[in-house]
């Protein structure tokens, strides 16, 4: 678990259209420029290996878009990450699996339920990413990857090959909500999913939102997964994400949640998603994202 994790296995997946928008591809890429393996090694955390996902061609659209874009490629994306994670996970390395856009944890999460027999998640997020089909605005798969893992859309999680079981929704915990389409507001409600949106994290502080959030994650589960939307940092201090919504955590609020989690030891695994380094300011999102995960995985300030 990270915190006491000394093993990591980094999983680069460029992957952009399932945000239909160019410059996620970059993000693995300009994580690590950031500096996340001098980081890792600062912190004795061993990087025992890394691989890219050879993700499979992302051509632009052509014509009109289905109801849902590039669905085969996001299924065959979603089927690479989820054998390399499930690879980690099985030998007790901590996947660090970095994006691309927010389809990438569809793969995190096939390959972890294939290893977990009850994994717990806790999505950090300004979006809920709970559309399906029929709700979704835009067509992008990044807005619908919680839906499928729940198993609440046509296309399902257990659909990815390799893929072990749907998350529970008792055990799904989202923080950082501000900006939910209506038929995300339905599923919500109807399904009862935990969701701690900005309103909560200001009336209850964000250190009795993740305390929460790690019984709901911990109930029952043998496995936590943190999936980091960078989006769910205000846009001043994350400009370089593809969906910025105003009024987000900010740097010390998203550290001291994830210095929680670590403390917790609960947490065995995380994706960092949606970093867009061709909207970000003087890789500065990217930064962030470094900062971010080694809170995770155990830097502490004495
Ligand atoms: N809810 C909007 C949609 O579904 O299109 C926006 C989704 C943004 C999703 C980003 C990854 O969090
Ligand atoms: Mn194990
Ligand atoms: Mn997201
Ligand atoms: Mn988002």
């Amino acid at each position: 678990a990270a915190g006491t994790q000394k093993k990591v296995r980094l999983i680069r997946v460029p992957f952009w259209l399932g945000g239909g928008k160019a410059g996620t591809d970059l993000g693995p890429e300009y994580i690590v420029k950031a500096g996340l393996m001098r980081k890792l090694r600062a912190m004795d955390i061993e990087v025992e290996d890394e691989i890219e996902v050879d993700c499979p061609v992302q051509p632009l659209l052509t014509g009109a878009p289905a109801r849902i874009k590039y669905l085969p490629e996001v299924l065959e994306m979603s089927g690479l990450v989820g054998e390399q994670v499930y690879r980690a996970a099985a030998r007790d390395s901590f996947p660090l699996i970095l994006g691309g856009d927010h389809s990438v944890a569809i793969g995190s999460l096939a390959g972890l339920t294939a290893h977990y027999e009850n994994l717990g998640v806790i999505w950090f997020d300004a979006h809920g990413d709970l559309n399906t089909e029929e709700t979704t605005p835009s067509g992008n798969m990044h807005g619908m990857a919680l839906a499928i893992a729940i198993g609440k859309s046509n296309f399902k999680l257990t659909d990815i090959p390799g893929a072990g079981s749907l998350i529970k929704k008792e055990n799904i915990v989202i923080i950082g909500a501000r900006e939910l389409d209506p038929g995300e507001r339905e599923l919500i409600r109807s399904e009862g999913i935990a969701c701690f949106s900005m309103h909560e994290i200001d009336r209850l502080g964000i250190a009795a939102v993740i305390e929460k959030a790690l019984e709901i994650a911990g109930n029952g589960t043998d496995g936590i997964h943190v999936s980091f939307d960078l989006d769910c940092l205000d846009p001043r201090e994350a400009a370089g994400v593809g969906t910025p919504v105003p009024g987000g955590l900010n740097y010390r609020e998203a550290h001291f949640a994830l210095e929680l989690l670590s403390e917790s030891k609960r947490v065995t695994s995380m994706d960092i998603v949606e970093v867009n380094p061709l909207l970000d300011y003087d890789r500065r999102t990217a930064t962030l994202a470094v900062e971010l995960a080694t809170s995770l995985l155990g830097k502490r300030i004495l």
